[in-house]
């Protein structure tokens, strides 16, 4: 049960929270089916002009007529929608979500999730923040979830008791596996500081390894330690993540888990200014001995 994990001081978010793992549970029932869908293909533009397929729709759908049922949030800021939902009546909370972060994936049954975070009040100043979690819709169905200050828990979904079931706190360990997470695709972009950084990794004898979902990238990482990156570069100036949907809640599951999560300019991400809700920005995360090595570059 996920209500005994939640502090005392956040108890009433609970509802809220529940909101979002019902709907995560219908939407990891519905990508079990993914494949026998025959309009899994048809893709439209996004406000931020990415690809979206109907999953991504769905998803974000559900998510909202859960919440507008119970109004457990007034302020929904999707990354699938180009302004906010305000729910009359509902609780003083703010919820930022991407609903299904990684569904370029989907038509290869890659793993995806659902990223989201909660707020005091109508605002996502970090200050403000309660809480950011995600869920990851693999072969089993994980929920990392972390409060302010506080450490991260990891739930595994049981299929028979129909519950979440608590299965440990997580600390990044150190790079012992020598993992680094990025997209080579792209070196040609990066600029000098990065391609730098990098190449100690490609010269050292460790393994890269990059899914493509971020959910799952950051998942690995946070698990077997390592670095995760999608810097700036030439192509993407102001790196391709969103802050508030991606970057945001993942720095405060790395950082609180003792990691690491900066901008190329060295500024923690969580400490990063939300100026427009769809802002992007370039971010290196992972075990703190790493980002640190980029620091001292
Ligand atoms: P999609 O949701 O369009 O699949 O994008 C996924 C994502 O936002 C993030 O989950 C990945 O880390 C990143 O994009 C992958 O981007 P590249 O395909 O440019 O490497």
């Amino acid at each position: 049960m996920i209500e005994t994990h939640i502090p005392e001081k956040y108890k009433q978010i609970n509802k809220l929270l529940n909101s979002i793992l019902e709907s995560s549970i219908l939407i990891k029932n519905i990508l079990e089916n993914a494949p026998l869908y025959n309009n899994i293909n048809i893709e439209s533009i996004n406000s931020s002009g990415d690809n979206q397929k109907p999953l991504d729709i769905f998803s974000n759908d559900l998510i909202i007529e859960n919440i507008m049922k119970n109004k457990s949030a007034k302020y929904l800021y999707s990354e699938e929608l180009e302004n906010e939902v305000i729910i009359e009546n509902g609780d003083e909370y703010t919820l930022c979500f991407d609903p299904l972060d990684g569904s370029s994936n989907i038509d290869c049954n890659v793993s995806i999730g659902t990223i989201f975070s909660i707020y005091n009040n109508n605002n996502y100043l970090f200050e403000n923040i309660i809480l950011s979690g995600y869920v990851i819709y693999g072969f089993a169905m994980e929920l990392i979830l972390t409060f302010k200050d506080d450490v991260v828990k990891r739930f595994v979904y049981d299929n028979q008791s129909l519950n979440w079931i608590y299965i440990g706190n997580i600390v990044i360990p150190k790079n012992v596996k020598k993992i680094y997470c990025i997209n080579h695709g792209n070196e040609n972009l990066w600029y000098p500081k990065i391609r730098n950084y990098i190449d100690y990794y490609k010269n050292n004898g460790y393994t890269q390894r990059y899914v493509g979902s971020m959910v799952a990238d950051i998942h690995r990482t946070l698990l077997y330690g390592g670095i995760f990156s999608y810097p700036c570069d030439t192509k993407n100036n102001n790196g391709k993540l969103r802050l508030l949907y991606e970057c945001i809640p993942m720095s405060m599951i790395i950082e609180n888990a003792g990691g690491m999560s900066i901008n190329e300019n060295g500024i923690h991400i969580c400490e990063m200014n939300v100026k427009e809700i769809h802002q992007k920005t370039g971010i290196i995360m992972g075990s703190k001995e790493d980002i640190e090595r980029y620091i001292n570059l």
